[in-house]
């Protein structure tokens, strides 16, 4: 559920609370990490002391996914900040604040790469107006056909409320949005008096950043979890290859080998059927602007 440093709080069946170390020479193979667990991970433990409820894990299940942060100074290590999750939900909003569409698209490409599924939740729409409403309308149909499914909500304005708890049901999910689109206010619709702690997420201003966090979870409500992940802003920092990204473009994935060349990055190359199909409109121009954006960004890094 969480950890501080040397102590893992760990939930069994019965939703009993212990206390765990690590065993002595507890290792993973193959994986280089600074942290050997992480939140979400499915383990083993003996009992120490029945009592004092502590405990000594000595084993780990295989990950489902995890999200993996690098870590500043190993640069061949990285930092977990959460594993096993079923789905990222992403709130946003059109306005107050606005959310940017290149935002939006990294954070997915991103949560395609750790191969893990994302909802939006567009939040606020009590303070749009028809017109906004109505771009909103077709925004989520596009991101849709994408494969990304989103809800409309109003967490003061009790909209969407029900479905919001519908998404989370029976789920460990990972809440993220930028700082003051209603993160903490929608949680408390469901589960009052959570402390949510999830920060923005920025773009990779920060990235030199060093910060230390602790996710945690949370039960918002029987057996839904979310995870709060206040390091979740270095989540855009992760290593795609030029020649991958497209492939955490659902809609560009399904052409990838209709380009001429095999090797395409799909910028200005002839017979590229990705440029073909954002002529057609059948990508959105925004999603392929948001593409060249990251191409670029990763130059910038190299
Ligand atoms: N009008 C309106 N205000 C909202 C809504 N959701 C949250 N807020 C307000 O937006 C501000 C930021 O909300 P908060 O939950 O702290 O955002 P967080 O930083 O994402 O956790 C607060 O003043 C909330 O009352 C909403 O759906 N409509
Ligand atoms: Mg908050
Ligand atoms: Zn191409």
């Amino acid at each position: 559920m969480r950890s501080t440093g040397s102590w893992y709080e760990v939930l069994d069946e019965q939703k009993h609370t212990w206390k765990c170390r690590l065993r002595g020479k507890f290792k993973i193979k193959g994986l280089k990490t600074s942290n050997p667990i992480a939140v979400g991970d499915r383990v083993l433990f003996d009992i120490e002391d029945k009592v004092e409820n502590t405990g000594i894990i000595h084993d780990i299940t295989q990950r489902e996914n995890y999200i993996i942060r690098k870590s500043v100074h190993k640069t061949a290590q990285g930092h977990i900040l959460a594993a096993n999750l079923d789905q990222a939900v992403v709130i946003m909003t059109l306005n107050y604040p606005r959310t940017s569409l290149g935002f939006l698209d990294r954070f997915l490409v991103s949560a395609e790469s750790f191969r893990i599924p994302t909802i939006i939740v567009f939040n606020k729409v009590d303070l749009l107006s028809k017109e906004e409403k109505e771009y909103l309308v077709d925004l989520a149909t596009m991101y849709d056909e994408i494969g990304y499914p989103s809800i409309f909500t109003s967490a003061t304005g009790s909209i969407g409320i029900q479905e919001f708890e519908d998404i989370l049901k029976n789920k460990i999910s990972l809440i993220s949005g930028h700082s003051g689109v209603g993160k903490s206010t929608l949680v408390n619709q469901i589960s009052p008096n959570l402390d949510l702690k999830t920060k923005e997420i920025s773009t990779f201003a920060n990235k030199g950043v060093h910060t230390t966090t602790f996710s945690t979870m949370f039960e918002i409500s029987e057996n839904s979890y979310i995870i709060d992940t206040p390091g979740i802003k270095e989540l855009g920092l992760i290593d795609i290859e030029k020649t991958e990204l497209s492939h955490f473009f659902p809609e560009m994935r399904e052409l990838l080998n209709k380009c001429k060349y095999h090797n395409c990055k799909h910028i200005n190359e002839p017979q590229c059927d990705v440029i073909q199909a954002v002529k057609e409109g059948y990508i959105q121009a925004s999603r392929y602007s948001s593409y060249l954006s990251m191409m670029d960004d990763d130059d910038n890094r190299r």
